[in-house]
């Protein structure tokens, strides 16, 4: 209901809807009315009344509900669905909660702060509220277990094209980050539930830097951290990108999903590569070993060469590229 009222008050835009009209067109009392009046106020939108006119919207809140981000989203079945939260431990967990709900593919979680962030293998992810873009993307594919890595890079090619139509370049770290300078401005984790032959669902989550100050970042990740608005000295309107990460991200799913289409993202990401070319530590577990970073081959894996001339495709891992004299 609340949504259909902030919809009814948005058409109108400058004049105001008496209450009258809008009891008549939902069906509800006047006074129920003014209770979600009340409550919208409390979402953050300003919302001006006059007891002869009735209501009118004098500005909309900074944030990430689907009623914000509907007028930039173009896609089918990607967001459709989006459970926001205004801070939660993590959207990646709560999403694996959506496994049991029958209309939950392409569902998103979105929340305006994440109290306990992840990152991969059991790291932290900063999260603060209204400063990026926290959020999860529910999907049942119908894929070998072995070919969900390649959702990491549909994601990371949704991102680099998303931010591509804001003017802003950035370039895909293998596997799942996204960097601008050597800098990490959004990290991806995917987690799935799966048997040996089928997935039963993957949650892919983004975490974007957008709005964060450089003084916003904890003193331990200073160094590696920024984000769109410290690249670009400007204010990036977080609806808009969230919702061309989801169209692109539909887009690219889609091909992959449907048509065995996995080429279109992987050439974004080679296109967009930060690391081929480049001298890398390659880091498994305790290991580290350096090479020489080849290209991105069909299926989306790393091929590498070693300082004895051996080459390798990895299909995950961790890499570090090789700055001036030392690896960032
Ligand atoms: C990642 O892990 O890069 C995956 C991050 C995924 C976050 C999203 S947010 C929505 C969804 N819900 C979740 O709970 N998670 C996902 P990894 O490659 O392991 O990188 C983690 C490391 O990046 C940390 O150990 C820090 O060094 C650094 N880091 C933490 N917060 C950061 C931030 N906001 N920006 C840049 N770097 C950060």
């Amino acid at each position: 209901m609340k949504n259909q009222i902030i919809k009814l008050l948005k058409k109108s835009a400058n004049d105001f809807t008496s209450g009258q009209e809008i009891s008549n067109k939902l069906g509800v009392s006047r006074t129920a009315i003014w209770k979600y009046i009340n409550q919208i106020r409390d979402d953050g939108y300003e919302i001006q009344s006059i007891v002869s006119k009735g209501y009118r919207i004098i500005s909309l809140p900074d944030i990430l509900t689907l009623e914000e981000i509907e007028p930039y989203l173009n896609t089918n079945f990607i967001g459709r669905n989006i459970i926001h939260f205004d801070s939660i431990e993590s959207t990646n967990s709560i999403t694996k909660s959506l496994e049991d709900s029958k209309e939950s593919n392409g569902s998103v979680v979105i929340s305006e702060e994440q109290t306990n962030g992840r990152g991969r293998l059991g790291r932290s992810w900063i999260s603060p509220k209204y400063k990026g873009i926290w959020m999860s993307i529910f999907l049942k594919p119908n894929l070998n277990p072995v070919d969900a890595v390649n959702l990491t890079q549909i994601a990371a090619a949704a991102v680099v094209k998303a931010t591509e139509e804001l003017g802003i370049k950035t370039l895909v770290k293998w596997p799942n980050d996204i960097v601008i300078n050597n800098k990490k401005v959004c990290g991806i984790l995917t987690e799935m539930k799966a048997e040996l032959t089928r997935i039963n669902y993957v949650v892919v989550g983004l975490g974007i830097n957008v709005n964060i100050e450089e003084s916003e970042f904890p003193e331990d990740i200073k160094d590696i951290a920024t984000s769109l608005k410290i690249q670009t000295n400007s204010s990036i309107n977080r609806q808009e990108l969230t919702a061309r990460i989801l169209n692109n991200f539909e887009f690219l799913y889609s091909k992959f999903i449907d048509q065995n289409n996995i080429e279109a993202s992987i050439s974004i990401c080679r296109e967009n590569s930060a690391v081929i070319g480049k001298d890398v530590l390659i880091i498994n577990r305790e290991k580290q070993i350096e090479a020489n970073v080849i290209d991105i081959d069909t299926n989306g894996r790393l091929l590498v060469e070693y300082a004895d001339g051996r080459r390798e495709h990895i299909i995950s891992g961790e890499i570090s590229i090789r700055g001036k004299g030392k690896y960032i």
